[in-house]
């Protein structure tokens, strides 16, 4: 007999998401800052085993959306609450974290089963874990609620184990040997996203956008060209920095996480560029594979 399916991790920005797909794929596929929409895509990430296949799906945080970026970002999370064999619903301790209503209704309806993760259980007292459980199963009665650490990876093989007990007996949906629906490209560009996110404060990170538009490989090393958009010339000065110092950091962080990532030496060259607006433009956005 063999299960495959699809695990759907949805949750308000900055709960841990991404944290929680890499530990459970084992790979640093996602992205992962301190800042809330770091991911803007839904990005899979396959456990391939000889008699089974998880497909665990990254989405971006669940947010009311101020621009049409955010309605796109959205498109990717109502993709994901349509295909799901299994949801898992990640929260955090915090109390200022919130799921709007809407998306509470809709959870609340969905017949696949549903994990509901408290995640960071490490960074408070075992009684406010317990308050927030509680707190959850009021909201959500048919949820399995399991507190975990995706940092510290506590409670992780009991997520495995249920996920799969629950799986559909199925065929494999991807060849064995993937372990993302990604382009290399992608991850490229994510990489440097991650370093502006950690980088520029403020408005920078959420008005950039990275497009990888030059990527060759040959036997010793692979040669990269990426063009960082920005929204206006004031933000293309930011971005460089004086003498191109910021600009300079980030290409050389950027570059190191590309070596470990792919495995081999990396040429990495950054342009930038202002594409007026980017963010409210449908077209741009389709552009940039949103
Ligand atoms: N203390 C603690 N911090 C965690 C844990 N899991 C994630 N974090 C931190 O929470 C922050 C957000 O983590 P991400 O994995 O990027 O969160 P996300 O839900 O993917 O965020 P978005 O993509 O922005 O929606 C990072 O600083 C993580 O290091 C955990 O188990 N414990
Ligand atoms: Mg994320």
């Amino acid at each position: 007999m063999h299960k495959a399916g699809f695990v759907n991790i949805i949750g308000c920005p900055n709960v841990g998401k991404s944290t929680l797909m890499n530990a459970l794929v084992g790979e640093r596929l996602s992205i992962i800052t301190s800042k809330a929409q770091t991911t803007r895509h839904r990005m899979m990430g396959i456990v391939n085993n000889p008699d089974c296949q998880i497909i665990f799906s990254d989405t971006p945080g669940i947010l009311k959306p101020n621009y049409k970026l955010h309605e796109k970002m959205m498109r990717f999370v109502a993709d994901a609450m349509e295909d799901a064999d299994i949801f898992l619903l990640i929260t955090d301790v915090y109390e200022d974290v919130q799921l709007e209503e809407s998306y509470i209704t809709k959870l609340s309806k969905v017949t696949q089963p549903m994990l509901l993760l408290v995640n960071k259980m490490d960074a408070v007292d075992h009684e406010k874990v317990l308050a927030k459980i509680n707190e959850w199963h009021i909201k959500l009665p048919k949820a399995e609620i399991l507190p975990i650490s995706a940092l510290h990876k506590t409670n992780l093989g009991l997520i495995m184990q249920r996920i799969l007990a629950l799986l559909p007996e199925h065929p494999a949906y991807f060849d064995k040997e993937e372990i993302t629906d990604k382009p290399e490209r992608f991850f490229v560009s994510e990489i440097i996203r991650e370093k502006i996110l950690l980088h520029y404060h403020k408005e920078i990170p959420y008005s950039t956008e990275v497009v990888v538009e030059s990527f060759k490989e040959d036997e010793k090393i692979i040669r990269i060209e990426a063009v960082i958009y920005v929204e206006r010339e004031s933000q293309k000065g930011i971005i460089i920095g004086h003498k191109g110092e910021s600009l300079k950091k980030v290409g050389i962080e950027a570059r190191k996480d590309c070596e470990t990532f792919f495995g081999k030496q990396i040429h990495l060259e950054t342009f930038v560029k202002v594409d007026k607006d980017w963010r409210t433009n449908e077209k741009r956005l389709k552009n940039f594979g949103y």
